[in-house]
């Protein structure tokens, strides 16, 4: 299987939570390498324009201030088939459907507190890190 690339967020309760460590080791254990990393605070444009597919839904002004409502952990992630396999060790959306061992399941808070992002294909992946990292912040 192909060795790809994904993009996380850990999310501004789990930050808050001091839970950053605790996300990465589970993505680790997953077989995800942290390749960029960096600890931002999210303008409201930023966090607008990342979740612009969700601006009809009606969550999205909720969603964007939860996203700004600290600071999140922007990463690129390497691994084989590194999408799914992020996706598998995320969790379903809501905490209250995330299989045991999820990151999800084990500290998400809420449907909308719900600790992580994790691109849902590669095309997207390659256009959320690249919205966040240059070329040159991405060490594989
Ligand atoms: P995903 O993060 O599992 O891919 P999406 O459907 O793409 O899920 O939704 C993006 C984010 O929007 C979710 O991770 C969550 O933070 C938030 N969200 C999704 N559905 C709801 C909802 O019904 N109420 C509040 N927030 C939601």
């Amino acid at each position: 299987m192909a060795v790809t690339r994904t993009f996380s967020i850990i999310k501004p309760d789990a930050t808050r939570r001091n839970l950053t460590g605790g996300v990465t080791k589970m993505l680790e254990e997953a077989g995800l390498r942290v390749v960029a990393s960096k600890r931002i605070q999210m303008t409201k444009e930023q966090a607008e324009g990342f979740y612009a597919v969700h601006k009809e839904r009606p969550f999205f002004n909720d969603l964007v201030s939860f996203m700004i409502s600290g600071p999140v952990v922007v990463q690129a992630l390497e691994g084989e088939d590194a999408v799914k396999r992020n996706r598998d060790v995320m969790g379903a959306t809501n905490p209250a459907d995330a299989a045991e061992g999820t990151i999800r399941k084990t500290y998400a808070e809420s449907i909308e507190a719900n600790s992580v992002h994790g691109s849902d294909s590669d095309e997207n992946a390659a256009i959320e890190i690249a919205y966040f990292f240059k070329p040159e912040e991405i060490v594989g």
